[in-house]
């Protein structure tokens, strides 16, 4: 019997992030998994909150569960550590079928040292803050404190070492951010003795061979000479991600799980200029992944977290943030109904996953950042999307893994958007009724009910040359030839609505053909799923 445990235990692999031309895919027991996630509140860390976070999470139809575990919770007291949320956390995330994204709320938690143990906060002599360039003291902890940090990771590194004695036959906890919303507002850097001394070093070599200056600069030498006006900030960023990398490889040298960094973004449609008091500065912003990259190469993912509900806003930072060196990985979005639409954009686009935020029954709305309401009316429009995509997060993973998918969310300009799937074309159009075609002079009164606001989208994955599953909502999809189909006739073969069972095989429900074909095909206002095969005669 101990030899048949020790063999499966050897057997369940652990996640990792694979990548294949630039592609992406999480695998979770070795194959790939699409994260359908939600993150529950920041004070919800504890086994008397849970009742409530479960609730919300089996309402989203989440498949992952993000949550913090904090370093004042697990280190109360210097070196006695505690882990009785973590067990009782990953025992009912197995009794209620889910995974778990941990987040590790140390040094810094939305730049802040809140969630550091009372011997930490108060103790600023063994843990100094940074000094702003007025001398002055900021609230930030400095990333350039050898005590601090020595510190963080003994914590996190326990942490990691329980987690491999607890979950690594099971893999519940399958990836883990490493601090939150990094960076510091009201200083640009550390301007105190150790931030001026390593201000005044030479650029490490590393950074210097992934990181372009955006203005013309020395090819080696200081911050100063290399970034010029950039220096304070990326020399920042470097200290901050150097500190993470330290606690990231510590922790990953006792166990091993794939590790990512979250962004409070800067505006990504605003031109790029250096720092000056608009964002964190030394976070994850896009304009300094490469310093990022260059100096934690055991974090895997940069991830941002979108706030910003304006459609221009999000396409933008997506765009900027999914690299060939940066799977796209959404670990926060608002839970307000306007962002669920985004998520057909992110998976489509090969995310391997996406968490809107605050989706948890504790009594506290969001709002303005995210939803007003605090109950199952702020879940459902994530879960009813959530619950379509569900069977299919092994399957959908492949297909991202393998370029094969496609993603469009309504535009704030309500306008139609087209997508080329290799030798067919779409065009997701918007605001239409299911028949016909609507009058150029119509007023608002004319439109379907419920599209007041935009709320429409399409996931596609070409599963043949031919052949496409659709998931969408509140949406008009055309289909036409090009590339190898260019300028030849085609009609539909088949258009079969269906949805996929638990095992992942698709139950044809019915097959569209008639006025439900010819004005496009006409997504409703509940996620719905197609099968469409096209032919060319
Ligand atoms: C997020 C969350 C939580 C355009 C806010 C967002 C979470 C943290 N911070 O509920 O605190 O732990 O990661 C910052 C949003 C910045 C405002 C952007 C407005």
């Amino acid at each position: 019997l101990a030899l048949t445990s020790t063999c499966a235990l050897a057997a369940t692999p652990i996640p990792r992030l694979v990548q294949h031309d630039g592609r992406y895919a999480l695998l979770v027991d070795g194959k790939p998994f699409t994260m359908l996630g939600v993150q529950a509140h920041n004070s919800s860390n504890y086994p008397g909150a849970l009742p409530k976070v479960w609730a919300a999470v089996k309402d989203a139809h989440a498949n992952t569960l993000e949550i913090p575990v904090a370093w004042e919770q697990i280190e109360p007291v210097e070196g006695k550590f505690d882990f009785g949320y973590v067990d009782t956390l990953v025992a009912e995330a197995r009794r209620n079928g889910v995974r778990l994204v941990l987040l590790w709320f140390g040094t810094w938690k939305n730049t802040g040292p809140a969630y550091t143990p009372e011997w930490v906060k108060f103790d600023d002599g063994r843990f100094p803050r940074m000094l702003g360039r007025d001398g002055k003291a900021s609230y930030c902890l400095s990333p350039l404190g050898e005590q601090t940090l020595a510190a963080d990771r003994k914590a996190f590194v326990a942490l990691m070492r329980h987690l491999k004695q607890i979950d690594e036959a099971q893999r519940t906890v399958i990836m883990v951010q490493v601090e939150n919303e990094v960076g510091t507002y009201g200083t640009v850097r550390d301007f105190g003795p150790r931030g001026e001394a390593a201000f005044r070093q030479p650029v490490p070599a590393a950074v210097l061979a992934r990181k372009k200056p955006p203005v013309p600069g020395a090819a080696n030498g200081t911050w100063s000479e290399v970034y010029g006006p950039y220096a304070d900030e990326y020399f920042h960023a470097w200290a901050v991600a150097s500190y993470i990398e330290d606690i990231a490889k510590a922790g990953r040298a006792v166990y091993d799980l794939p590790m990512f960094v979250n962004n409070a973004l800067r505006d990504p449609l605003e031109p790029l200029a250096p720092w000056k008091g608009n964002f964190a500065s030394g976070g994850p912003t896009y304009d300094v992944i490469d310093i990022y990259k260059a100096a934690a190469p055991h974090i895997d993912i940069a991830g941002p977290d979108l706030y910003a509900p304006q459609s221009a806003s999000v396409v933008a930072t997506l765009d900027k943030f999914q690299r060939p060196d940066n799977a796209l990985f959404v670990p926060e979005m608002g839970n307000a109904a306007a962002y669920a639409r985004y998520v057909y954009r992110i998976l489509g686009s090969g995310a391997i996953g996406v968490a809107p935020f605050g989706i948890d029954y504790a009594d506290y709305s969001n709002y303005p950042l995210g939803s007003k309401r605090t109950d199952k009316t702020m879940v459902e429009p994530f879960g009813t999307i959530y619950a379509a995509f569900a069977p299919l997060a092994r399957q959908w993973g492949q297909w991202a893994l393998e370029g094969r998918t496609a993603g469009i969310a309504e535009g704030d300009d309500r306008k139609p958007q087209s997508r080329a799937l290799k030798d067919w074309g779409v065009t997701a159009s918007f605001r239409e009724w299911q028949f016909g075609t609507m009058g150029a002079d119509a007023k608002e009164e004319d439109y379907p009910p419920g599209t007041t606001a935009p709320n429409g989208g399409a996931a596609f994955a070409r599963i043949g040359d031919d052949e496409f599953i659709v998931i969408g909502q509140h949406v008009r999809l055309q289909f036409w030839p090009t590339g190898a189909n260019d300028g030849k006739r085609f009609m539909f073969a088949r258009v079969e609505e269906g949805r996929f069972d638990a095992q992942g095989r698709w139950q044809m429900e019915r097959n569209w053909n008639g006025d439900q074909v010819d004005h496009g095909l006409n997504l409703p206002t509940q996620p719905t799923i197609l099968k469409i095969r096209l032919r060319t005669y």
